[in-house]
């Protein structure tokens, strides 16, 4: 196929796969809210493969436009090193929800510069704000909040580490939905006192653009079964084509670049030795198929490791 002749736009065979919004969220929310007047500063951690993709613009009304407010773009060992300041300025002068202060962190690194800076900073801008009737706390409350999966807990295990010296207090995965009580609050500092809430990944309830969708379904912001790991192989095939990015083409078996996703996961399959037996109707016997589901995942996978690359989904300009 010729480079040409790449997909130009991104179509779902069925829209349904568009209406996910497990209702637990909702319920984490409001308790999240309730909690707001016990707080002075809130972290809004998103990831930094989508930095602009699927920010929950609910936190904006119901929680960050009440308390200073700090963004922490994880994961940013997973995107290209050069579009760090453009992100942070991007954010900073987003002409409906600006946030001055935005740090980008890697949570797998300690000696990372960004996690260096966030509590420092923390500290002053709760010193410098009103905390109205929280004015003789001493204890300092931050609460931390996000979409799914985009590395809220893993965050305050490394800042734990790093101001406490203790290791991983809350519960961490890769997969979307592991912290699932509402709020766990975990000591991060001694002097000054810090305590961290931690909070269930909320996402916004109606996402109707399907590019957004796929993006957090590739950062596995949902569980992959809701969307399907062969539509989120296939979005993903989309993307890198059209970006022209074709470190696939190797970890896949393929000989060049193809838009047609079942090519990609035969190839893969064959090149992972994965098979299923299946019973065929029309021979009455067994056969053994290629595990195109399984090269799906390989795909999938290879993406969120980084194996194809450094990759910022979002568009900068
Ligand atoms: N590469 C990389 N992976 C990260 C980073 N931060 C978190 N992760 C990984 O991202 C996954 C999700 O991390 P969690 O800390 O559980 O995310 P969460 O936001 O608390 O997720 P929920 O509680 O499910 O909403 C885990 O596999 C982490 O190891 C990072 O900075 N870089
Ligand atoms: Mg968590």
């Amino acid at each position: 196929m010729s480079i040409q002749n790449f997909r130009k736009h991104f179509e779902l065979a069925s829209k349904e796969a568009i209406r996910w919004f497990p209702g637990h969220m909702g319920k984490g929310m409001k308790i999240m809210q309730q909690k707001l007047k016990t707080v002075d500063l809130l972290i809004e951690v998103h990831d930094a493969r989508i930095p602009f993709s699927g920010r929950n613009i609910n936190f904006h009304d119901t929680l960050t436009a009440a308390k200073p407010t700090i963004m922490v773009l994880s994961k940013k060992d997973l995107i290209e090193k050069e579009y760090h300041r453009r992100i942070v300025e991007k954010i900073q002068n987003d002409p409906q929800f600006p946030i001055e202060n935005v740090f980008l962190a890697n949570a797998k690194d300690p000696s990372c510069d960004g996690l260096k800076k966030i509590i420092p900073r923390a500290i002053k801008m709760i010193q410098n704000s009103n905390r109205f009737n929280r004015a003789e706390e001493k204890e300092r409350n931050i609460m931390i909040i996000g979409v799914p999966n985009v590395g809220k807990s893993s965050l305050i295990n490394v800042l734990r580490n790093r101001h406490l010296n203790k290791k991983g207090a809350s519960a961490v995965g890769a997969v979307a939905g592991i912290t699932r009580s509402v709020l766990t609050q975990i000591k991060i500092c001694e002097d000054p006192l810090i305590k961290i809430l931690d909070t269930p990944g909320v996402l916004m309830p109606n996402i109707k653009n399907v590019e957004m969708g796929m993006k957090l379904a590739l950062c596995s912001c949902f569980q992959d079964h809701l969307v399907g790991e062969d539509v989120i192989a296939d979005y993903l095939l989309y993307w890198l084509n059209k970006h022209k990015r074709f470190h696939y083409v190797d970890i896949m078996g393929l000989d060049q670049p193809t838009d047609d996703i079942t090519h990609v996961l035969f190839a893969g399959a064959q090149k992972l030795g994965a098979t299923l037996r299946m019973h065929s109707i029309a021979s009455g016997t067994m056969e053994v198929r290629p595990n195109l589901r399984s090269a799906a995942k390989y795909f999938v996978n290879s993406f969120r490791k980084g194996q194809l690359g450094k990759l910022c989904l979002d568009e900068l300009d």
